[in-house]
């Protein structure tokens, strides 16, 4: 039967279930990827299994979030991972080297292999062929102990394009046309796979643009074939024997269809506070912006940023405009400098920013109270920016350099008298793989380095018999992590769990972890009541194991997001939605609530929840694997795998 790419590179690595729509499977998981920030607890948990040395074919841990060590903490962490990979066998890429996605893709991505990471943008891999899924630390130190990684089977989604690009028109703009099409919810357990001639009009680093962004409609992961373009990408990266052909057969079944014709996009934006939230561009024109910011694991390859520099060349950026670009990687950086576009760029008035995360987690450029910012990165909730009034919208790089010159938005289509700059895709990229540290042979004598900040797994019991709590929280739709644990100003306690449980949903309800506390102390639990979608965006477990340190038991909520609730059971904190709508208004913040022989329930789908307050019975789902079901029975993964060794 003909297959679609998606079930080809499923099949060959399936080692749990059948391929079939809705099924849980578990497939084998080629490489691994952490990042700093999510990777701290990553290897203290990969530590916890006691193992010597990781099992799967490569691991890669990135320093590219907490790089902007403000006090000891992020040094700190530094010291931990680097050594941590040195004896464990991990390759340690150097802070500086560059945003993990982006130097994945140049250094190690390869055509029909799996890559699992522990950050929510691994889809990125997509653009060269591979299967690359986001998903909490703690699943990917399994992967790393060799262990199979868990999902649903997904629904394939073609999604066919047609034709060519405009000039002015980028790869950003079909994945803001995809945003625009599918919203920000709804496409749980989806992957969308890209076929159609259009493929063959789009490079690796513009079909990497349109992976990335998948994440932000909730999707498993989005993937293109492995073709002509791959293997000159591949070439180029010094690579050529890393590729191999990859696509769907002819007539392979989908699950949907959604065509594009790329001769027919137009600039697009994604404005305030959502990246589904989508105009175009001509549709702002005119708006007064006070700051651009070029670079992300979205848009930050040489040819993005060398784009921009033509853009910018001989020119002075608008007075009342802050521009900031950080290239991807260091590969990147390195290329500009070498071929004249840093100078491009630094004459223009850009600051020049490391090449890591920085703006795109609100670790610094916070726009100023109620700042208009353009972005050619993938998230702008409330927020996120470290500037809650600020107004972050996201476009591509061509949109963002004109609007720094013109100092408002400008439509990359009209009249704007800039000429449009030369497309350079590289025949061969400048290679220099100085700044990762590949594991030694002997690692009998390595010792870990754990400063202050390294603290250990938090541990959690047992499910009880009896959930008996108050509704500690009441939120409402869209709810993401960045809500739930706050990055930016507060990263740096990602390794320190007691000291980042206090600032659980910081923004949205400042004294939750003081409720929380006062609750736990007078034997209560804590549930937490939200709307669809809850716990998009990031992959952090933090946003499950936080709220598990302050006794979180359950959230009930209209829907939960995928990536979430594989942490949330990680964690074992048991998700719940709604069987009917409209119970969302039958629980108050505060009201009280009871969940009887709650082991035996979730045995079940269905399950019952009293609200004593309104003396009512509410009928909820428990949607779980028999797998995450153990997981909830035993208080979370780490209590299984521990029982193991
Ligand atoms: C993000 O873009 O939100 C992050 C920061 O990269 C996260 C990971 C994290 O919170 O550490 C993600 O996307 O998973
Ligand atoms: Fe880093 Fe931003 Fe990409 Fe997350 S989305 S990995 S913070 S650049």
């Amino acid at each position: 039967m003909a297959k679609t790419l998606t079930e080809k590179i499923l099949a060959s690595h399936l080692e749990e279930g059948t391929l079939e729509c809705g099924n849980p499977i578990g497939i084998h998981i080629d490489q691994t990827l952490t990042q700093d920030a999510t990777g701290t607890m990553t290897y203290l948990q990969f530590e916890a299994m006691g193992l010597d040395s990781v099992q799967n074919e490569l691991a890669v841990s990135y320093v590219d979030h907490n790089t902007i060590q403000v006090g000891f903490e992020n040094a700190d962490d530094h010291h931990y991972l680097q050594s941590v990979a040195a004896a464990k066998g991990v390759v340690f890429s150097r802070p500086g080297n560059g945003i993990c996605h982006q130097v994945h893709l140049e250094r190690f991505g390869k055509p029909g292999k799996t890559l699992l990471g522990s950050d929510s943008h691994t889809p990125t891999g997509g653009g060269i062929g591979m299967i690359a899924i986001g998903a909490g630390g703690l699943d990917v130190a399994v992967a790393m102990a060799g262990g199979p990684f868990h999902l649903i089977s997904p629904k394939v989604i073609e999604i066919r394009l047609h034709g060519k690009l405009r000039t002015w028109v980028s790869a950003k703009d079909v994945i803001l046309t995809v945003l625009e099409h599918f919203g920000v919810k709804g496409n749980v357990n989806c992957i969308f796979e890209y076929t159609g001639d259009g493929v063959a009009n789009l490079e690796v680093p513009e079909r990497s643009t349109i992976c990335n962004m998948g994440a932000e409609c909730g999707v498993t992961t989005s993937l293109f074939p492995s073709d002509e373009k791959t293997l000159a990408f591949l070439k180029a990266q010094g690579r050529a024997e890393d590729w191999i052909e990859l696509s769907a057969d002819e007539g392979a079944a989908y699950d949907d269809l959604y065509e594009i014709d790329l001769s027919t996009l137009e600039p697009k934006v994604a404005c305030p506070h959502s990246p589904g939230n989508i105009a175009t561009v001509s549709s702002l024109a005119g708006k007064k912006v006070e700051q651009v910011l070029i670079g992300s694991c979205t848009n930050s390859s040489y040819a993005d940023m060398k784009k921009v520099a033509d853009i910018l060349d001989g020119q002075t950026i608008s007075e009342h405009v802050s521009l900031g670009i950080a290239p991807g990687s260091r590969e990147v950086l390195l290329m500009l400098s070498q071929d004249g576009s840093l100078a491009k760029m630094i004459q223009s008035g850009a600051r020049i920013l490391e090449s890591a995360c920085g703006f795109c987690i609100g670790n610094h450029q916070s726009p100023g109270t109620e700042g208009v910012s353009l972005r050619t990165s993938n998230r702008n909730f409330e927020g996120r920016s470290g500037t809650k009034s600020g107004q972050v919208y996201l476009v591509s790089p061509e949109t963002a350099a004109l609007a720094a010159l013109s100092g408002v938005f400008t439509d990359p289509l009209s009249d704007h008298g800039v000429a449009f700059p030369e497309i350079v895709h590289p025949t061969q990229f400048v290679i220099d793989d100085t700044m990762f540290i590949f594991p030694p042979a002997d690692r009998s004598n390595i010792e870990i380095t754990r400063g202050p900040n390294i603290g250990d797994p938090p541990k959690n019991t047992k499910l009880k018999e009896l959930l008996e709590g108050y509704a500690t929280i009441k939120v409402g739709d869209k709810i993401t992590t960045d809500h739930i644990m706050p990055a930016g100003a507060r990263l740096k306690y990602r390794s320190n769990i007691p000291a980042y449980s206090k600032f659980v949903f910081e923004g949205v309800d400042p004294s939750f972890s003081e409720r929380c506390i006062e609750n736990q102390d007078r034997g209560k639990d804590n549930f937490i009541v939200a709307g669809a979608s809850y716990g998009q965006g990031s992959s952090r477990e933090h946003a499950a194991i936080c709220p598990m340190y302050l006794g979180v038991k359950a959230v009930i909520a209209l829907s939960i997001e995928r990536i979430h609730q594989n942490n949330l059971c990680n964690f074992g904190i048991i998700p719940l939605t709604f069987a009917n709508e409209e119970d969302y208004q039958k629980i108050d913040q505060s009201d009280e609530l009871l969940i009887e022989d709650i082991a035996k329930q979730i045995e079940g789908r269905e399950v019952v929840l009293k609200n004593k307050t309104k003396s009512l019975e509410i009928t909820l789902y428990c949607d779980i694997t028999d797998t995450q079901r153990s997981m909830l029975i035993e208080g979370g993964l780490l209590n299984i795998l521990k029982g193991r060794n």
